[in-house]
């Protein structure tokens, strides 16, 4: 394997996680190694909204296990590996959960799960479909531009995810504004790009080439190439399926290593800038008035407090709240200093998981005074000794220009 990639992730890692400050973003480079290295890959479907991505994947895993419709449908990311069937919802406060495959509009579905009030992060299938033998993890992800703007956030969110990805269009209208926008967007993330166009059971052998024609010529210039393919499929009918699931599948055979190599090295870049921008705000944190942080302090105090305050008061002790804490938490700390304040999330089986009332209040002063303690360490609060000062200021001027360096180095 060509090591470049995954050398310079791994060097990057490392100097992330030495930083307490960049825990977030060091476990999120952690993650692409961890893919790179057991050559995991992801093929999504992505798009706009009704251009039929649920039942193409429908087509292409052979089973008809996504809910599919006239409106607005799939409202979370909804990944697909091979095994034998079996569904889980994973919640954003950690709780996995079984469900059978007939429950799952409830949890997937826009009119089912409304703005998606379940708190569903994702949902995971799983089915003996030959496309996914190999290892392939497929997705379905929810399209872009509809009225249910959570929608569109959560098409972009996963973006950022994808290695390999199915671009759906369909015949009923050619491409747009939306789908150019989320198009590109996307270009900074994949390394791979399938196009197909849906739907052409709807039109003649006249109409569909001038469509094919006229969006090739737009998808040229999109993605900066001489040529694109374009698979003409129809989910419905049948039509065209074999063709691009057979493309897709011998390049996650031949190719597999390349896609990934090339959708980490972006992936690694903007895990970088991430990175540098946190450092900019932690920077910008460390430099403010004493007033100022004094008050910012104060408001984390207050926060932390309102938790202690809210546990003491429950009667039922769920594991869950300690990570509903910790969300709460990290998000009074981006808001005040624009910083991201990572805990790992723990997950947690589904059905009560209760907890004593002593161990649960212990966890949530543990995670309380973890915060205080990082925060006052890595901003230097009422920092007296100018040693410990100037070589924390060194110390982020070196991790600063370690992690330009390598980000100018890819592509
Ligand atoms: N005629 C025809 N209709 C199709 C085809 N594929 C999907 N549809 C219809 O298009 C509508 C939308 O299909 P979905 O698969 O739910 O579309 P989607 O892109 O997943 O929609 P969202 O999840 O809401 O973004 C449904 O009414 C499907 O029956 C096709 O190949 N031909
Ligand atoms: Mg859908």
């Amino acid at each position: 394997m060509n090591n470049t990639i995954l050398e310079k992730a791994k060097r990057t890692y490392e100097l992330l996680a030495a930083d307490e400050a960049c825990k977030g973003h060091a476990s999120q480079v952690k993650h692409l190694i961890e893919k790179l290295e057991n050559r995991q890959m992801s093929v999504s479907i992505i798009g706009q909204f009704k251009r039929g991505k649920s039942s193409l994947s429908n087509a292409i895993l052979e089973d008809k296990i996504m809910p599919v419709g006239i409106v607005p449908i799939t409202s979370a990311v909804t990944k697909v590996v091979y095994g034998p069937k079996a569904a889980e919802v994973r919640f954003m406060n950690g709780v996995v959960q079984e469900i059978e495959f007939e429950e799952l509009s409830a949890f997937i579905s826009e009119q089912e799960n409304a703005n998606n009030e379940r708190g569903v992060e994702e949902v995971v299938l799983h089915c003996e479909a030959p496309f996914l033998k190999d290892g392939l993890v497929f997705v379905d992800t929810p399209g872009v531009g509809s009225f249910h703007q959570n929608n569109t956030e959560t098409a972009y969110l996963y973006m950022k995810e994808s290695d390999a990805v199915i671009f759906l269009l369909s015949v009923d209208s050619p491409i747009n504004q939306i789908e150019i926008d989320f198009l590109q967007g996307t270009k900074e993330f994949a390394g791979k790009f399938y196009f197909a166009v849906n739907k052409v059971d709807t039109v003649g052998e006249e109409d569909l080439k001038a469509y094919m024609d006229y969006c090739e010529k737009i998808l040229c210039h999109l993605m900066e190439t001489k040529e694109v393919k374009l698979f003409p499929v129809s989910a419905k009918f049948g039509q065209g399926i074999d063709a691009l699931k057979e493309t897709v599948l011998a390049d996650s055979k031949r190719h597999a290593e390349e896609i990934l190599e090339e959708s980490t090295e972006k992936k690694l870049k903007d895990a970088i800038s991430g990175a540098l921008r946190q450092l900019d705000f932690y920077w910008k944190a460390m430099n403010m008035e004493y007033k100022e942080l004094d008050e910012k302090f104060e408001a984390v105090n207050a926060a932390v407090a309102s938790i202690k305050a809210e546990a003491a008061e429950k009667d039922f002790l769920f594991e869950m709240f300690l990570n509903e804490y910790k969300l709460k938490l990290s998000q009074t700390v981006l808001e005040l200093f624009g910083m991201e304040y990572h805990y790992d999330i723990d997950q947690l089986p589904a059905g009560i998981v209760t907890m004593k009332k002593d161990d649960f209040l212990k966890k949530v002063d543990d995670l309380c005074q973890d915060l205080l303690d990082t925060l006052n360490r890595i901003l230097l609060y009422r920092e007296e000794n100018a040693y410990t000062v100037v070589r924390r200021i060194n110390a982020i001027n070196r991790l600063i220009r370690s992690l330009r360096t390598i980000r100018d180095g890819l592509n």
